[in-house]
């Protein structure tokens, strides 16, 4: 009887890399490789829905979360090239707000129903940690069940740096405050050949790892990502890949993966293309097939279209992230996607796509309550 994995199914060299996933064997740094440069793509999507099934049967997560970003001023302005999001202080474009505009703002339209406030921003120059730990404590005050997942490992190291403390002083203070776990951005390509070009100067590979680390020491967990389809190599992102299994191997302090696509608008890479949704499966697929001890892998919607996430879902995805309400890092950088989906429409996408909708809390716990709490 063949099986969907039987190997001759596949066409070469996914073929080794099929016998390796139906049995159980961890692919090594050649079969990362074949899967960032095969031209079968809907092969590779196979496969790593076939692993998906696996984890997570017909289930499709999503959460009910708003962004916050209470500050795009940052002093790497000009040292993330990719970033259309960061600005200096005086720009048309810079914000700063007050603790009391962020607490509306976290208010707005059905703030008591989200479960999760993502929150990051620019490394603002004047601003405190103590400014953020008072700004943590006033939203768990206002929001006492809503987990906050804050600050990529930038940021974290930002706070060090400025406060003259160690990582493990600001995540200890921070986790006093309301912390509940970090966000996967800041990693982008980990290799120095690309991070010189692309972040020059910025938290280094070796350094985004210590942060994750010590955190995971800690019990906060977080996600991880990779920032693709801009001056990267395949071989770069076999490596970020790889040091991110090897992490989550000491650890297993990551929850999720988010492969992030690259939006050429507004900023100081001078690319002017988007990725194709070709790409975007590709490294979705590649991801479940290589990070085989990171339980979940999201396709953020926002990024790259409820559409195309439809399709991710049967590409290795599990997770489609949440509504958001006002995204603006991916909108400044050209996204033409929606800022904000509502609870019952993440589910009807999730439906319609064949997949059974899941609303998870942020560390993947699941959630039952009536969808007109937050339709
Ligand atoms: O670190 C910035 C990326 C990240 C651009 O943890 C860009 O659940 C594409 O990390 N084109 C922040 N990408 C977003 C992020 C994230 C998003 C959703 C969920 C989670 C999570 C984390 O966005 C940055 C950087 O890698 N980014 N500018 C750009 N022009």
């Amino acid at each position: 009887m063949t099986t969907a994995l039987e190997p001759s199914r596949f066409p070469e060299p996914l073929r080794e890399i099929a016998a390796k996933v139906r049995d159980g064997v961890r692919l090594d740094e050649a079969d990362a490789l074949a899967c960032f440069e095969t031209p079968h793509v809907l092969h590779l999507g196979r496969l790593a829905g076939e692993v998906r099934r696996r984890l997570h049967g017909d289930v499709a997560y999503f959460n009910v979360n708003r962004h916050i970003n209470p500050t795009n001023i940052c002093v790497y302005t000009y040292n993330c090239k990719f970033c259309s999001f960061a600005a200096l202080p005086g720009e048309d474009h810079a914000w700063a707000m007050t603790h009391d505009e962020v607490y509306e703002h976290a208010a707005k339209q059905g703030g008591n129903e989200v479960t999760e406030f993502h929150i990051v921003g620019g490394l603002h120059p004047d601003l405190s940690l103590e400014w953020y730990l008072e700004m943590m404590r006033g939203l768990k005050e206002r929001f006492p069940d809503a987990h906050l997942k804050a600050f990529t490992a930038i940021e974290i190291g930002w706070f060090a740096q400025h406060e003259k403390i160690s990582i493990e002083e600001v995540l200890l203070r921070l986790r006093d405050a309301g912390l509940g776990s970090l966000p996967g951005g800041g990693a982008e390509i980990f290799h120095s050949e690309v991070r010189e070009i692309i972040c020059d100067g910025k938290l280094d590979a070796g350094e985004w790892i210590e942060v994750h680390r010590i955190a995971h020491g800690l019990g906060i967990p977080s996600n991880c990502t990779m920032l693709y389809g801009h001056v990267e190599r395949p071989e770069h992102k076999v490596d970020h890949l790889l040091r991110l299994r090897a992490l989550q191997d000491d650890t297993g302090g990551f929850n999720c993966f988010i492969p992030l696509a690259y939006h050429p608008e507004n900023n100081y890479m001078g690319l002017k293309f988007h990725t194709s949704g070709t790409d975007d499966l590709r490294h979705l697929a590649t991801a479940r097939l290589v990070l085989d001890n990171v339980p979940h892998l999201k396709a953020y919607w926002i990024m790259i279209s409820p559409k195309l996430a439809q399709v991710a879902l049967s590409f290795g995805a599990d997770d489609i992230d949440g509504t958001v309400v006002e995204e603006t890092i991916y909108h400044m950088a050209g996204a033409e996607t929606e800022q904000q989906i509502g609870r019952a429409e993440l589910e009807r996408i999730v439906r319609a796509a064949g997949y059974r909708p899941i609303e998870r809390d942020t560390l993947y716990n699941p959630l039952s309550r009536p969808v007109a709490a937050t339709a």
